[in-house]
């Protein structure tokens, strides 16, 4: 007990200044919806996406080949009613009020806090999530290996996790929270981890075992703070522009291939998807660009955790007039993964196809750089739950059968990679 005291003493006193300051220097979204937006035309959607682009009274969540989810903000109503008359397109409400979802998740974070710190009930801030890892690192200190990606723009240190059990195993590499906001995606690679090193199921031996493991539970951590601490909506990094008051770029934008090709970016500083002034322009993209080259002759599969709609994308995401080499194999690997979910007894759905075919042209992500650059042939854009009720705040409810989903399919995966004969030693270092 004596062991847990100061801790703990500690933990009370973040709790109250998080109660006396945090709540009214927090971003709210009081009487903010969510529609999501049917269009048929490309008209039509550059009509919306230039909406979007006013960034005060409508934001963008979510994109797809026939729809948008756009927050409206209580004061744009009639302007975007009187914009989805003009433009002739369809609107459905599905979320009512943002700040209800946002003060939900954020009663069960503090319920979950009170019986213990770290945990799978709520969603973790970066210091519980370091501190957790540093904890499994003096755990588990033969089979785990800690690693630095670098420094973020705010000087914040970017965290890796190596698992290994025996030496000449395939790995695999998980990138996670490059957006900021997409909680989900932390939460489910910070219980894999858990599973690898605990579980006593075999087919997660089998699964951790067997394959070396690269995980970045957090990519995006100024982002990722910023979403704790200020607006819990934020997607991009927290670097100034410098030809704009509009702060970040979209870390998924800013690899260099093929970067700003076919409008799968933007160029105006306050978009959501902006590529940023040059390829590698964000710190923390340039440093997970030379962690991938330092290892990326024992990477044999990407993944890149996302969150939302429930979809796997394959490269490429610059282009849909092409596809990758090994399409169909790509292809079969994803269906392997939706099927294992489909097993489940959640009813949960996977739909997969490439970036730029199921979605809209999205060039220097890292899984098309990974791809197209350096040579990772499997490589996998995974987005979370759900489809759309919830979005980004997904309830933490939903955290463990997210994740469980996560194992199940990658298991799959994998599987299916090494049947097709994707998961050789790449090299004899
Ligand atoms: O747009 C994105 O960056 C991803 N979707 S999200 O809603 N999480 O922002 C999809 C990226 C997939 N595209 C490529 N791999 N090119
Ligand atoms: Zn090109
Ligand atoms: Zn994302």
């Amino acid at each position: 007990m004596a062991l847990y005291s100061l801790p703990l003493v500690l933990a009370l006193v973040v709790l109250a200044q998080g109660a006396s300051f945090g709540q009214d220097q927090r971003l709210r979204y009081d009487g903010y919806s969510v529609y999501k937006v049917k269009f048929e035309t490309q008209a039509q959607r550059s009509i919306l996406r230039k909406l979007a682009e006013d960034r005060e009274n409508f934001r963008l969540w979510h994109e797809a080949k026939d729809e948008l989810h756009l927050m409206i903000s209580p004061g744009a109503f009639g302007e975007f009613d009187s914009e989805v008359q003009k433009t002739n397109v369809t609107a459905e409400l599905f979320i009512r009020n943002v700040q209800e979802l946002i003060d939900s998740e954020e009663a069960a974070n503090l319920k979950a806090s009170r019986d213990g710190s770290f945990g799978w009930t709520k969603y973790n801030s970066l210091a519980e999530i370091y501190a957790w890892l540093d904890g499994i690192l003096a755990a588990y200190p033969t089979i785990t290996e800690g690693f630095i990606v670098g420094q973020s723009y705010e000087g914040r240190t970017i965290r890796g996790i190596k698992i290994s059990y025996k030496s000449n195993n395939p790995g695999v590499l998980i990138e996670s929270n490059i957006h900021a906001r997409e909680w989900i995606t932390s939460a489910t690679a910070t219980w894999l981890i858990n599973e690898f090193l605990t579980s006593t199921d075999e087919l997660v031996r089998d699964l951790a075992e067997n394959h070396d493991w690269y995980i970045v539970p957090v990519l995006n951590v100024d982002g990722f703070v910023y979403t704790h601490e200020k607006d819990r909506m934020w997607r991009k990094t927290r670097q100034p522009s410098e030809i704009s008051s509009c702060i970040g770029a979209d870390p998924n934008r800013n690899y260099d291939s093929h970067w700003m090709e076919n409008e799968g970016a933007s160029s105006n500083p306050c978009a959501e998807d902006y590529g940023g002034p040059k390829p590698f322009s964000e710190p923390e993209i340039q440093a997970m660009s030379e962690f991938v080259i330092s290892i990326k002759d024992k990477i044999n599969v990407l993944l890149a955790f996302h969150s939302y709609s429930q979809l796997l994308l394959s490269p490429y995401g610059h282009t849909k007039e092409e596809f990758p080499p090994n399409f169909d194999d790509m292809m079969e690997v994803a269906k392997a993964y939706g099927d294992a979910v489909e097993s489940l007894p959640y009813g949960t759905v996977y739909r997969y196809g490439s970036a730029a075919g199921i979605l809209y042209p999205a060039s220097g992500a890292t899984i098309d750089w990974a791809y197209n650059e350096q040579g990772v042939e499997i490589s996998y854009t995974i987005e979370f739950r759900d489809t759309g009720r919830y979005g980004f705040i997904l309830p933490p409810v939903h955290i463990i059968p997210n994740a469980e989903e996560a194992l199940i399919g990658i298991a799959a995966l994998l599987e299916k990679c090494k049947d097709l004969g994707y998961l050789g030693l790449k090299s004899a270092l």
